[in-house]
C-alpha cells in the first residue's frame, strides 16, 4: 500500500478529552494536510487523479472502489476500472472540442456511467454540473442555460426535460443507454466510450481551476450556481479522515445523490480521495433496501440524513428484525437538525451513536461536527473542525458570547470555500458583509463547551411574545409524539404577539387527524418544552413540501399560510 494513509493527520481528535480537541486545534496547519498530495511537490493538481489515478500509480488499481447495485445492475469496479473509463470519457470530450474551463452537465438517476462521466469532466480539466433526475424543464433548463453549459450527459429518458432548442451553448448530448442520432445531435454513450482510447493525458490545473457546480436556493431569487475549485480537495481528503473516520478497509455508503453537495464531496471526492470502498444503491428509498443494503455489503461506515433517519425510525422496529447491521462502526448524518429523538434511536437500534455535521452548499465540506471518540450532546451540531474558526455573530458583526442566539459565521477562507457564484458576483458578495467572516444565513448560539447548537435559518426565527423561539426546537419536540410523522413550523402573523407558532404536520400510519389529536399534540410539546414554544395552531397535512436533500420547506408552509406565492419549487421533492 502506499501512503494514502499517514500515521497521524493534524486535526484528528484521539478522545473525548476536551484538553485533547484544544491541542488538535492549536497544533492544526493546512499545510500538513496539503502534504500528502503530490501536488504539494509539483504546484499542479487534478481532483480526478488524486481520486483514481494515483491509487493505480501507488499499487492500488486492484482496490474495489465502487460497489453499484439496483434492482437490475448488481456490479464492482476497482480503481484501474475507474481510471480506464474516465479516461475514455475524457477523450471523447476532447474530440468534440471540450477542454478546460467547458461546463459539463450530467442529468441522470445514479448508475455507475453518472461516476464515470464526472470522473472523465474532471481529468480534462472540465468543470462538472451534477443535476438531480427529478428535475423538470424549466430547473434544467435554467441551471444549463445560466452555467452556459456546452454538453450534457443524460439518459433517452430524460431528454424530453432538455429544452436543447433554447440552449445555444449546448452543442453536445451525450445519451447513457442511447444511440448516436446525428440528425437530433445526439451521442451514443456506449459508442463513443468503447471507440476512445483508455489512455489519456492528463491536464493538469492550479489549485485556483474550476471543479463543480452546485445550485443552490437561497431565501429569495433563482438558484444560484455555487462554483467550487480544486483547492476543495484539500478538506474533502481532511474530513474524509477526521470526521468520516475512513480507513483503508471501509465500506462506506454516502446515501446522497450527486444533485447534492454531499453527493459529491461526500459521495465522490472525500471516500475516493481516501482509497475506500464506495457504495451506491440505485433506486427508490424503502426502509428494508436501505437495511440490507447495509447488510449485504457490509458497509462499515453510513453518512445520511436525518429524514432519512426518521423515516427508517418511522418504519419502525420490525423494519430490523433479522438484518444484521454489525459492520457498521460510525454513523453520520448532515442537511438539517438532527432531533435528539433520532439519535436515541440511533443508540438504540444501531448500536451507533449519529454524528451529526454542518456545512453547507457553499462551504464545500463538513466545518462543525461531532468526531468520532468525542462526546456528544444530542441536539448540537459538534464543534468547529482543526482548522476552522466558527463564531456567533451579531448583525454588526460583533462577536457575542456563549448562549447568545445570533448569526453563524465562519472566518475566511478554508480550502472548500466557494469561489464564487456563477455570474452572480453581488449575491456572493453578501455573504462577505462582514469583512473577515462568512455569513451562513443560519442562526445558532454557542455553549461554553464551545459547542454550536442549530436554530434556524435566520429567516425562520419565530419572535412570539418578546420571546425567540427557534423552530427546530419545536418540531423536535413534535416529532418525539407517537403520532407524528414529520413536522414543520413556522412564525404566524399575529396582532397581538407578534408571531405565533403554527404546526404543520403529517401523521404516521394509523392515527386519524381530529381536534383531539391537535389538542393532545399542543399539550405534549407545553409540557415537555414550554407554553411559549407550544404551537397555537395545528393543520394536518398528508406530506411536508420538502427540497429533494430533505429539508422541510418552510418558506413553502408560510406561503400557503399567507396565500402568497410559493416562488421557486425547482428543488422541492416530487
Ligand atoms: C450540506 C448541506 C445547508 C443548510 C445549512 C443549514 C442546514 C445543514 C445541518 C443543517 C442543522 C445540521 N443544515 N447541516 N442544519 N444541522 N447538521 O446540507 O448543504 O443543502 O446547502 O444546506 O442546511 O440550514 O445552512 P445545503
Amino acid at each position: 500500500m502506499g501512503q494514502v494513509h499517514s500515521e497521524i493527520l493534524p486535526g484528528r481528535v484521539q478522545s473525548s478529552n476536551m484538553s485533547d480537541y484544544t491541542q488538535a486545534v492549536a497544533n492544526f496547519k493546512w499545510e500538513d494536510v496539503e502534504r500528502n498530495f503530490s501536488w504539494y511537490d509539483t504546484g499542479k493538481v487534478n481532483m480526478a487523479h488524486e481520486a483514481v489515478d494515483r491509487h493505480v500509480q501507488e499499487g492500488r488499481g486492484a482496490a474495489t472502489a465502487l460497489l453499484y447495485s439496483d434492482a437490475v445492475r448488481d456490479e464492482s469496479y476497482t480503481f484501474a476500472d475507474l481510471q480506464e473509463r474516465s479516461n475514455r470519457f475524457g477523450n471523447v470530450l476532447r474530440k468534440y472540442g471540450i477542454g478546460k474551463g467547458d461546463r459539463v452537465f450530467i442529468f441522470m438517476p445514479r448508475q455507475p456511467e453518472l461516476y464515470f462521466s464526472l470522473l472523465g469532466i474532471l481529468k480534462i480539466g472540465a468543470i462538472a454540473g451534477p443535476l438531480f433526475e427529478a428535475f423538470m424543464e424549466t430547473a434544467v433548463k435554467d441551471r444549463l442555460e445560466d452555467s452556459g453549459a456546452v454538453a450534457l450527459v443524460t439518459t433517452p429518458e430524460l431528454l424530453h426535460r432538455v429544452k436543447r432548442d433554447e440552449l445555444p451553448n449546448l452543442r453536445h448530448i451525450f445519451l447513457v443507454g442511447g444511440t448516436t442520432d446525428i440528425e437530433q445531435g445526439n451521442l451514443g454513450f456506449t459508442e463513443e466510450m468503447a471507440n476512445a482510447s483508455s489512455e489519456l493525458e492528463l491536464e493538469w490545473l492550479d489549485l485556483d481551476d474550476g471543479l463543480i457546480m452546485h445550485y443552490t436556493s437561497g431565501s429569495t431569487g433563482k438558484p444560484k450556481g455555487v462554483y467550487h475549485v480544486q483547492r476543495a480537495m484539500i478538506q474533502h481528503y481532511y474530513t474524509g479522515r477526521v470526521v468520516l473516520d475512513l480507513r483503508p478497509d471501509d465500506i462506506y455508503w454516502c446515501t446522497a445523490d450527486p444533485g447534492w453537495v454531499t453527493g459529491t464531496s461526500y459521495g465522490i471526492f472525500s471516500p475516493w480521495l481516501n482509497g475506500v470502498t464506495n457504495v451506491v444503491r440505485g433506486g427508490r428509498f424503502s426502509p428494508q433496501d436501505w437495511y440490507k443494503t447495509i447488510e449485504r455489503n457490509k458497509v462499515s461506515i453510513w453518512y445520511s440524513a436525518p429524514t432519512a433517519f426518521r423515516m427508517l425510525m418511522g418504519a419502525g422496529e420490525s423494519s430490523i428484525q433479522g438484518i444484521d447491521l454489525s459492520s457498521l462502526r460510525h454513523v453520520l448524518s448532515v442537511g438539517e437538525p438532527l432531533n435528539p429523538e433520532v439519535v436515541r434511536w440511533g443508540d438504540k437500534f444501531y448500536n451507533q451513536r449519529i454524528h451529526d455535521t454542518w456545512w453547507m452548499t457553499e462551504t464545500g465540506a463538513q466545518l462543525i461536527c461531532n468526531y468520532p471518540g468525542m462526546d456528544i450532546k444530542p441536539g448540537s451540531m459538534g464543534r468547529p473542525l482543526p482548522g476552522i474558526e466558527a463564531a456567533i455573530l451579531d448583525d454588526r458583526g460583533n462577536v457575542l458570547p456563549p448562549f447568545s442566539m445570533g448569526n453563524l459565521a465562519i472566518r475566511t477562507p478554508w480550502p472548500s470555500m466557494m469561489n464564487s457564484i456563477w455570474n452572480n458576483p453581488t449575491k456572493y458578495e453578501e455573504y462577505f458583509r462582514i469583512p473577515g467572516w462568512y455569513m451562513s444565513g443560519d442562526s445558532a448560539y454557542m455553549d461554553d463547551d464551545g459547542y454550536f447548537w442549530f436554530q434556524g435559518r435566520i429567516d425562520d426565527v419565530i419572535n412570539s411574545s418578546g420571546e425567540r423561539i427557534g423552530p427546530f426546537e419545536v418540531e423536535s419536540k413534535l416529532v418525539e409524539h407517537p403520532a407524528v410523522a414529520e413536522a414543520g413550523v413556522i412564525g404566524k402573523p399575529d396582532l397581538v404577539r407578534g408571531e405565533i407558532i403554527k404546526a404543520f404536520i403529517s401523521l404516521r400510519e394509523g392515527y386519524t387527524p381530529t381536534a383531539a389529536l391537535k389538542e393532545e399534540i399542543a399539550a405534549f410539546v407545553k409540557a415537555g418544552l414550554s407554553a411559549h414554544a407550544a404551537p397555537r395552531e395545528i393543520e394536518f397535512k398528508d406530506k411536508l413540501p420538502k427540497t429533494r436533500s430533505g429539508k422541510i420547506m418552510r418558506r413553502v408552509l408560510k406561503a400557503w399560510e399567507l396565500h402568497l406565492p410559493t416562488g421557486d419549487l425547482s428543488t422541492i421533492e416530487d
